[in-house]
């Protein structure tokens, strides 16, 4: 069995051990009201961007989120949370080590970089992942925060259970070309679900709010391609997508346990594609720059 698959099918007994996990370190997370920056590259910054809207949407505090390289230092905030598997990832570690602020960081172990220029450390060990794609650290992390603002989860598990289910053969429709759509925090799961799909199958996807879509990416829309809604969809959007031709994913979930779907299909389409999605192209496990 493929790495990733293994991964995506552990997802929601960790998310479960999360939970648990949180009142031994709810101290080491943002308090209510504290102004926060949450950081991260590339999956791990897509996560920082659905906790952020989150937050601040729940009225816990500003909450800012960065892509690590576009951290800036010289601003005043409480609480710097990082996020990454590797801990190891440069610009996370030149991010952190430039902030007067009290960082946070969440991670694979407690004995990776990323902890020697940390105040706190979450450390998720049971989330960790062979893949160089990431899926179940990723969604531990963000429902740990999730729990942490005081969502009830456990319904969530069960979708992502019942997602799980069923071959993915036929599980939402093939297309040539996706575009991923999120109100809110779920921007966040549709820019992860579009990267999943380019990482995994190098396939051509887009992600956008809800409300941008109309403002020109819906231009590409046609029979054969799939437009798919993470969350309630805005008024009259299905419809425009519809007028479209392309076909329109958007069912009653979770995003997170809608963004179980999209890494199950993106394993497929790789396979399909002759791909080995525990391999990808290009990608390292971690991204860490020369000094100089
Ligand atoms: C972040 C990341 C991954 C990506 C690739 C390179 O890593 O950008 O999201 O899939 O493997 O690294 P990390 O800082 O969370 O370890």
């Amino acid at each position: 069995m493929l790495h990733v698959t293994r991964e995506i099918d552990s997802q929601p007994e960790a998310w479960r051990r999360a939970v648990a996990l949180l009142p031994q370190v709810a101290g080491a997370l943002p308090r209510p009201g504290e102004r926060v920056a949450v950081i991260g590259c590339g999956t791990s910054w897509f996560m920082a961007e659905a906790y952020a809207a989150l937050r601040e949407d729940g009225g816990q505090g500003e909450t800012d989120f960065f892509p690590a390289s576009r951290f800036p230092a010289g601003r005043d905030y409480d609480r710097v949370v990082a996020i990454s598997r590797s801990g190891t990832t440069t610009e996370v570690l030149e991010a952190l080590a430039g902030t007067r602020a009290r960082r946070t960081s969440i991670t694979t172990a407690s004995s990776l970089p990323v902890a020697s220029v940390s105040d706190d450390t979450v450390v998720l060990d049971f989330a960790d992942e062979e893949s160089v794609v990431q899926t179940v650290f990723a969604t531990t992390t963000l429902m740990l925060l999730r729990a942490s603002l005081g969502e009830r989860l456990d319904g969530v598990v069960e979708q992502a259970e019942t997602v799980l289910g069923p071959t993915p053969d036929g599980a939402v429709p093939r297309g040539g070309q996706y575009t991923f759509l999120g109100q809110g925090w779920a921007h966040g799961i549709a820019r992860e679900a579009a990267l999943k799909m380019r990482e995994a199958a190098q396939l051509w996807t887009e992600s956008y709010p809800q409300m941008e879509y109309r403002h020109g990416p819906i231009a590409i829309a046609e029979p054969g391609r799939v437009v798919w809604v993470f969350g309630e969809p805005v008024p009259g959007l299905l419809d425009d997508v519809a007028a479209t031709g392309a076909t329109v994913v958007c069912d009653p979930l979770d995003p997170v346990a809608d963004l179980v779907r999209a890494q199950r299909l993106a394993v497929l389409l790789a396979e399909r594609l002759g791909l080995d999605p525990d391999r990808p192209r290009h990608l390292t496990r971690s991204v860490v720059l020369d000094a100089g």
